[in-house]
């Protein structure tokens, strides 16, 4: 028997769990026991859990960790030793991965352990990355004969910088959660047993707030990386003016100098 078939026949159908705590929708990876290798069915059910989140107005933020010793290892290796480039390239591999890229709700991923190849790609297509103690990145593709395919290239080299990004990318080397924060891949360490805790603390406090300025907010931070400066910052006069479009942003600004909480009610 495989090592894929193995995981297989040991493992119920369900490879993420989903949890909800008031207007967070909590995803985790449920296959320890291949240090969340994201096979084919594991990003197919975390896709369907993204629709389902992003389609329901009660969820306001998304919180992504991993079960176990690793928030992911990586893209599932026993499920791509026998591709052949015809088939990676017909079936398009990349395409059902970028589906977290394109979230317009907030993402936080919570990485409890190893994040490495395509688990460290997967982190950095969330928007705010928080770590425990013991947490390990990496882009150990070329130890194994492929490199980063999920965007690992572009988006670490954004975070990070191009030296810093070739060293990892070329040596595969695994680096601590500390030197990964030290370096921008992360937003902030936390011990191991504050990491949920912290982590759903952040989540609740931007699930608080007007929607539709979020959603504007995540759109005009993305921009960065997709657009010219002079056209993002177009966009974001654009973006900000709209937010005057809103009941949210007259009752934020009314709140404040009420010297009250404010009612938000995303529209
Ligand atoms: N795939 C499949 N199984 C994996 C796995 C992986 N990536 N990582 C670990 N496992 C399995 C192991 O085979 C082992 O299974 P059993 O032998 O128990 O059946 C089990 O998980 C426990 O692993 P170890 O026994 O190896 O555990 P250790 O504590 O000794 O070592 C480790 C932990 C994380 C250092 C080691 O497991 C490791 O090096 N894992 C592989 C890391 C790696 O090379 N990752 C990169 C994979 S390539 C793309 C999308 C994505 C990608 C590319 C393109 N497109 C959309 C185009 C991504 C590619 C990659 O991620």
């Amino acid at each position: 028997m495989s090592t894929a078939e193995h995981h297989e026949s040991n493992q119920a159908e369900e490879m993420i769990r989903v949890d909800f705590d008031d207007r967070v929708m909590i995803i985790t990876l449920t296959r320890p026991n291949a240090l969340n290798a994201l096979c084919k069915k594991l990003i197919m059910q975390l896709n369907s859990a993204l629709d389902q989140a992003e389609n329901d107005t009660r969820i306001g933020v998304i919180v992504i960790t991993g079960a176990g010793q690793a928030f992911a290892a990586g893209a599932d290796i026993s499920e791509m030793k026998n591709l052949t480039f015809a088939e990676v390239a017909e079936k398009d591999f990349i395409q059902p991965w970028e589906r977290l890229s394109r979230c317009q709700k907030p993402v936080i991923a919570a990485i409890n352990g190893y994040a490495l190849g395509g688990g460290c790609e997967m982190a950095m297509m969330c928007d705010i990355i928080y770590a425990s103690e013991t947490a390990q990145f990496g882009q150990p593709e070329i130890t194994i004969g492929t490199m980063p395919g999920a965007g690992g290239t572009q988006r670490l080299t954004a975070l990070v910088g191009k030296s810093k990004a070739m060293e990892l990318c070329l040596t595969g080397r695994k680096i601590p959660a500390q030197e990964a924060e030290a370096m921008g891949l992360v937003t902030r360490i936390f011990a191991g047993a504050d990491l949920m805790k912290e982590t759903m603390a952040t989540a609740h406090k931007i699930a608080k707030f007007s929607a539709p300025v979020v959603r504007m907010i995540k759109e005009a931070v993305n921009n960065v990386a997709e657009v010219p400066l002079v056209a993002g910052i177009r966009s974001e006069r654009r973006l900000f003016q709209s937010t005057f479009a809103l009941e949210d942003r007259k009752e934020g600004m009314t709140a404040f100098l009420e010297k009250r909480p404010a009612a938000f009610k995303n529209r």
